[in-house]
């Protein structure tokens, strides 16, 4: 008889949901958490400035009417550190910490087919084995550090955002080099900005972002949204992002030009991503659409950045906008009017080597004090393939997946029996709004698991022509948007070596919920119950 009915890798929002999930299906689970406190993504990334880029009133769990109702977000955009309380109190409140293993790493999973369980290792040393193991281990946890000849000879401290000093840093009177211009780089080079004696930002790919205005929230808002959640969390439930939004409705295409410009800059002026890409229907599938949008948010660069060389490099043009992962900053362009901040373009004149006091460039040399990677993750794969899990014959899932990720429906991997991944592979997952996202995946995997085990059935298996129609289905949608064009970590493009495989599902968080319940009312249709 297996230790647990279900293990589970990871504590943040995916793992903590978990453990309340299934302890209060009256089974027993424990989640094993690398970290020494919870918080997955927000108890790593606690780099100045870091902010979630989805409303709070939208990043917060909807399992609870009464959570929902007594916790008070102080502002649109939470920070980090109020993300993490938030989770600690949802910890606190449902009574969760028993069975949450803090500081413990899973470093192996292997699969016995003759027990009908996982048997789970983790870095102390112990094994520990559960029917079910439910993989929580985020999109983007497998954080990367370039490698750069010379890095072990620099005098200087260096960090990645992922990794951040608990108690912080001091970059006060230093010459700082941020490396890296994504979502990340763009939130932390304004608070060194701040206090750096001078701050060089190495950009390889030029980035598009949209301000957030975010604003303390006001408490007759609050209370007036508040008096409707309900119905809220349904809209965003059967919307296609996990957060409801209204756009036009229309092509750009079909639009005369100056009301395009007037409804982008409406939107604009309101800040947030979702809105302003979501006003026309055609902007992430046609590109003379997208390029009109482009346009415009080019145009607000050059009107914020004073120096016009400065804001020529700044100015997006190597992908369609909204096909990487689309930035939000007040102060990101802003910043380089300072006179403390200097871009430098690593695409031209790449980083050749670091070494004791500086970091050189094909072209230049730049003395530093200290070296901040924003350089991003393996993301989506690289945290599980970390891991050695070994499925039905001893199978890896590193080899498994080795031309790129796959599961069934984003949820299970052909060839591991009782494995499940939440926001896997082929789910909507980060292209959605996450923690409703990864509320209806634990769901869904929770009345799995509890049909499996109500009927006697000892495995649950994804069949491999299920998974192969799923992937196909996947791979079709994503071709049918501009998404696929841009070299980004959605494609695996940021690591070198990796197969570029578009894996997140793009048809839509409402229409990928109505898939995988048809799934289980079809009594769990492409699926083997052992
Ligand atoms: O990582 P990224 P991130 N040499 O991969 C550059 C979420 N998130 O941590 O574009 C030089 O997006 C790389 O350059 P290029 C969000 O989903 C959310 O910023 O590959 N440069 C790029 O500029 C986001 O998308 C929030 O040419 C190198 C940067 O490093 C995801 O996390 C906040 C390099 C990496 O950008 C990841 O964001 C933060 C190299 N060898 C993150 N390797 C919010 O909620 C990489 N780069 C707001």
């Amino acid at each position: 008889m297996a230790d647990l009915d279900v293990a589970v890798i990871g504590a943040g929002f995916a793992g903590v949901y978990a453990v309340h999930a299934f302890r209060s299906a009256g089974l027993t689970v424990r989640a094993f958490e690398a970290g020494s406190g919870i918080g997955g993504t927000w108890f790593w990334n606690c780099y100045p400035g870091a902010r979630c880029d989805v409303e709070s009133k939208d990043y917060s769990y909807s399992f609870s009417p009464e959570l929902e109702q007594d916790w008070s977000w102080s502002e649109r955009y939470p920070a980090q550190p109020e993300v993490l309380r938030y989770l600690n109190h949802v910890a606190g409140r449902f009574g969760l910490w028993p069975d949450i293993q803090l500081d413990t790493r899973v470093t192996a999973a292997a699969w016995d087919a003759r027990r009908s369980q996982w048997s789970v290792t983790t870095d102390d040393g112990q094994q520990r084995t559960a029917r079910f193991l439910i993989s929580a281990v985020g999109c983007l946890s497998a954080y990367q550090v370039p490698s750069l000849p010379g890095l072990e000879t620099f005098a200087g401290r260096w960090y990645h955002t992922s990794r951040w000093p608990r108690d912080g840093v001091d970059f006060t009177g230093q010459r700082v080099g941020v490396i890296g211009t994504g979502s990340t780089g763009i939130q932390i080079a304004p608070e060194i900005a701040a206090v750096a004696e001078h701050l060089y930002v190495f950009q390889r790919t030029a980035n598009f972002a949209v301000p957030n205005r975010n604003a303390p929230l006001d408490p007759d808002w609050e209370r007036a949204f508040k008096a409707d959640y309900r119905s809220y969390r349904k809209q965003a439930q059967e919307s296609f992002l996990g957060v409801p939004i209204t756009g036009t409705g229309r092509p750009a295409l079909a639009e005369p030009p100056a009301e395009i410009q007037r409804t982008l800059m409406e939107r604009w002026q309101a800040g947030g991503g979702m809105p302003f890409l979501g006003a026309y229907t055609d902007v992430l599938v046609d590109r003379a659409a997208n390029e009109i949008v482009a346009e415009f948010m080019r145009d607000r660069i050059r009107e914020t950045v004073t120096d016009p060389a400065v804001a020529g490099q700044l100015l997006p043009r190597a992908y369609p906008v909204g096909a990487k992962r689309l930035c939000q900053s007040d102060d990101y362009f802003a910043m380089f009017n300072r006179p403390n901040v200097t871009l430098a373009d690593i695409r031209s004149a790449p980083v050749t080597a670091v070494s004791a006091r500086g970091l050189h460039t094909a072209e230049s040399y730049y003395e530093l004090d200290a070296l901040v990677f924003a350089t991003g993750f393996d993301a989506i794969s690289g945290a599980l393939n970390r891991i050695d899990i070994r499925g039905a014959g001893g199978a890896a899932l590193s080899d498994a997946w080795a031309a790129g990720p796959r599961t069934y429906l984003g949820v299970v991997p052909a060839g591991f029996p009782n494995l499940f991944v939440v926001t896997g592979p082929g789910s909507p997952s980060v292209f959605s709004n996450m923690v409703l996202s990864i509320e209806q995946h634990v769901e869904w995997i929770r009345d799995c698991v509890l049909h499996a085990v109500g009927r006697g059935h000892a495995t649950v298996e994804a069949k491999p022509s299920a998974e192969d129609a799923w992937m196909a289905h996947v791979t079709e949608v994503a071709y049918a948007t501009l998404f696929p064009l841009a070299d980004s970590w959605y494609v695996g493009a940021n690591i070198p070596g990796k197969p570029r495989v578009f894996t997140p599902y793009l048809g839509g968080v409402g229409p990928y919920r109505a898939r995988c319940d048809a799934v289980a009312a079809a009594g769990y249709e492409g699926f083997v119950l052992g």
